[in-house]
């Protein structure tokens, strides 16, 4: 397909792209629209720009077949009194055009002609105007087919308003791929004819063409069919009608949709949108939750393992935040069947309706900004984007959570400080047991069979019971400042783990949909754009053939 005017085929694979962008994004009727051009356009150009389908259409008793037996040279055509005469379209072929073309007209009865000009498929259709519905539709479809159209029409019918209205206004940018012939120009006298073309000319301006001429003919004296046949052997011959029309569908299929890219730039997604996305799943998450009990759990270990060991126990009355959500030894759990939705393992409350509302709310701002200055309906679409995923938010962030290291760990001088506190309270208990056995020995009245060892006049036993029970508190105190420091470290360290996490969670499920989306746009409206022609040539050569 390559070798076609005006860029055509680049401007087909934009149209291309922008209808599969666009489709179930804009308005539906458009889309197909674009799509059948493409569709069209592709076969079209598949059987070849040699051949050049001209169609003469009008209404009923304008003179459609008479013309074409005219141009024919041949009584090819049954034309006549009798309305409407033509009830399906016939084909004149001249030169070497193949089948397929014609099959693809499908125009069962062609008539093969000598001679110029050479390509040249005429077709003459049945009235456009017809009281017989089929010929509305026959015409209707050639009418999306034909390289060029002719429009014939006769001194009663010329303001037609079927013709005006429904084939020639919708039709302003089709004024390279269309012609036309007034008829029966021998019924009227000279000033008579004038005015009728200066009155054409006037109702063609007001259709948005007014550098489409009019042709004055007839076909029964053979009046300006010389210069008819010049101008339809001049386009036959430069092989530029099939692509003239097609980029002229092309650019109205583009137009169509166009509507859709003609708003400001799109904002792009916000970093304090982003932000404010992550604290709103956060939130949901049950982050904060979770940042406590990591706090929690961190002074309840370090309290077990380095507190006073005559109160410690009553530490093991509260049981471990984490294992009570269930998010301690992540590493355990068997690996679920690949098939299987992954289970909700942890036990960390699932998002309460305001935490919804809030994550719903948070995408919502973030999309609207992110849209913000398209037209409509990117804004409805990105927004659309923005929700898409959710249904799967809860499960989705409760993977998160629960697939989250939380870097706990153990510190190492816990053990060293238990130790020492295990030391300490030997000390303590020896002490309270060599003063047990002193009073038990003074109430036997054998007191002072030895003298009580003693420093600095403090006797040894009291020393331990109270020295060790001393430092041993002293201690427990002092590593109680360092645990909750460190447990107030250790939430810090989750926290930012748990946010990472999450945010991931709201990269893929809200900010990806939402970023393709804009890039969605701006390749659509990048299409369109290459699709659509800059300047649009205009044909005067009929003006001067007409003259
Ligand atoms: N005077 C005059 N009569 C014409 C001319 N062209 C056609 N006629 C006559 O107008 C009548 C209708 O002509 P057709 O060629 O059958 O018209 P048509 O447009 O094919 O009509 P449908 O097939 O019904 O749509 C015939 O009687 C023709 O002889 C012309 O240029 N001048
Ligand atoms: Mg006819």
């Amino acid at each position: 397909m390559s070798g076609t005017g005006d860029g055509l085929d680049g401007r087909l694979a934009a149209l291309a792209d922008a209808a599969a962008l666009a489709r179930g994004r804009l308005g539906e009727e458009a889309v197909a629209a674009a799509e059948a051009v493409v569709e069209r356009a592709g076969r079209r150009l598949g059987l070849g720009i040699e051949a050049t389908v001209v169609a003469l259409a009008g209404p009923t008793g304008a003179g459609k077949s008479t013309l074409f037996n005219a141009l024919a040279d041949a009584q090819l055509a049954a034309a006549g009194h009798r309305r409407p005469t033509t009830s399906a379209a016939t084909a004149a072929v001249w030169g070497d055009v193949g089948d397929a073309l014609l099959d693809w007209l499908e125009v069962p009865r062609r008539h093969r002609r000598d001679g110029e000009p050479s390509g040249l498929v005429l077709l003459d259709l049945p009235d456009f105007d017809s009281v017989e519905r089929a010929h509305r539709v026959e015409v209707e479809r050639v009418v999306g087919l034909a390289d060029l159209m002719v429009w014939v029409v006769d001194p009663q019918k010329y303001a037609d308003g079927v013709l005006h209205e429904h084939y020639l206004r919708p039709f302003a940018a089709y004024g390279e791929a269309m012609l036309v012939v007034l008829n029966q120009a021998d019924r009227l006298d000279p000033a008579g004819r004038a005015a009728c073309v200066r009155d054409l000319d006037r109702l063609l301006e007001a259709d948005g063409l007014p550098e489409l001429g009019v042709l004055p003919v007839s076909a029964v004296t053979g009046e300006g069919l010389g210069p008819l046949r010049e101008l339809l052997e001049q386009r036959v011959g430069a092989r530029e009608a099939a692509v003239a029309r097609l980029a002229a569908d092309v650019a109205s299929a583009a137009a169509a949709l166009a509507g859709a890219c003609g708003g400001g730039a799109p904002g792009g997604v916000d970093r304090g949108d982003r932000a404010a996305l992550t604290a709103a799943l956060a939130g949901a998450a049950g982050v904060p939750g979770v940042v406590r009990a990591v706090a929690a759990a961190h002074r309840r270990g370090g309290a077990l393992a380095t507190g006073w060991p005559f109160v410690r126990w009553v530490r093991r009355l509260r049981s471990d935040p984490l294992r009570r959500l269930r998010l301690r030894d992540r590493e355990t759990p068997a690996p679920a069947p690949a098939l299987e939705p992954p289970a909700i393992r942890s036990s960390v409350p699932a998002p309460t309706r305001v935490q919804h509302a809030q994550v719903q709310a948070a995408a919502r701002a973030l999309a609207d900004r992110a849209a913000g200055g398209l037209s409509a309906p990117w804004p409805g679409l990105v927004r659309t984007a923005a929700l898409s995923g959710d249904d799967v938010l809860p499960a989705r962030l409760e993977a998160a959570v629960s697939g989250t290291d939380l870097k706990l760990r153990t510190p190492r001088w816990w053990r060293a400080a238990g130790l020492l506190q295990t030391l300490l309270a030997l000390l303590v208990l020896a002490g309270a047991l060599w003063l047990l056995g002193l009073a038990g020995l003074g109430y036997l009245q054998l007191g002072d069979a030895a003298p009580t060892p003693d420093a600095a006049g403090v006797p040894l036993p009291t020393l331990l019971l109270g020295g060790g029970a001393l430092v041993g508190l002293v201690l427990a105190f002092l590593a109680g400042v360092a645990i909750r420091a460190g447990a107030r470290r250790r939430a810090r360290v989750a926290e930012r783990a748990l946010r990472v996490r999450v945010q991931t969670v709201g990269e893929e499920v809200v900010v990806a949909p939402v970023e393709a989306e804009l890039e969605a746009h701006r390749h659509l409206c990048a299409a369109l754009a290459a699709a659509r022609p800059g300047e649009r040539r205009r044909s005067r050569v009929m003006l001067a053939a007409a003259g």
